[in-house]
């Protein structure tokens, strides 16, 4: 990568180069599950797992907001954790989760008490809570660009469940449904604060390495789900 500092489109470019290379949307546990190969078992060995991400999502983004001074940005970066914690006890994506775990048969408790946490996907999601409480909060808001490539994933996640995966109650599909929407909201909103405040040379290659990193938690997570799962995860 060149010295000095990018414009707009080369910043932009730099970042999406990442996805195209190392986004999860390519990992083999993704692709079996968009070709309909996983198993009732790997399904829900991916859902369980899953749900220590989505509960710890809302925690990562808190972290962020009280590291940063900016109230405009709190302002926006603020609805994401009513997002997933909603504003009530039967709202919001955690609560989504946990009727998809009901869905593919997993009791509620199954997920709340971790009872299938893998220890890779334990030290995959702390190390991404720990980097947005550590790391300036531009940098941080930068390893969410993840979700440039998420909307797509979605869409494709969501066609595959209801293809394949007919077993499993539509009605616990719900959270896939809205993320495609939230999704692109998101990475809309996380991309013009990272073009906006990632605004130095330094800055803005922390911001790639920041994507680099998120990209390696979430394939991570799915190199761990693979290990305890078996073949076609
Ligand atoms: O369901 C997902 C979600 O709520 C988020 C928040 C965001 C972040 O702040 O890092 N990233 C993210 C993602 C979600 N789902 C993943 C999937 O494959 O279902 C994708 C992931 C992302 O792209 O970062």
């Amino acid at each position: 990568m060149t010295t000095g500092l990018w414009d707009r489109e080369t910043f932009v470019q730099n970042l999406r180069t990442i996805g195209a290379r190392a986004y999860h949307d390519k990992h083999p546990c993704h692709v079996a599950m968009n070709e309909g190969r996983l198993s009732p078992e790997a399904v829900r060995g991916w859902v369980a797992n899953r749900f220590y991400y989505q509960r710890n999502i809302p925690v990562k983004d808190a972290a962020i907001v009280s590291n940063c001074p900016v109230p405009e940005v709190r302002r926006v970066w603020i609805q994401r954790i009513l997002d997933h914690d909603g504003t009530a006890r039967d709202e919001g994506g955690i609560e989504a989760w946990l009727r998809l775990g009901e869905a593919c048969g997993l009791s509620r408790d199954e997920l709340i008490e971790d009872r299938h946490l893998q220890p890779g996907v334990r030290f995959a999601v702390d190390a991404y809570v720990n980097f947005a409480r550590s790391q300036p909060w531009p940098i941080a808001i930068a390893s969410s660009l993840t979700e440039l490539f998420a909307p797509d994933l979605m869409a494709t996640r969501l066609a595959a469940f209801e293809k394949f995966y007919a077993w499993i109650d539509p009605g616990g599909l719900d959270y896939f449904r809205r993320r495609t929407t939230q999704a692109q909201r998101d990475s809309d909103e996380a991309l013009a604060i990272t073009l906006e405040y990632c605004n130095t040379p330094k800055l803005q290659r922390e911001a790639v390495r920041a994507l680099e990193f998120k990209c390696d938690v979430l394939w991570s997570m799915l190199d761990a789900i693979h290990h305890a799962y078996g073949e076609n995860c």
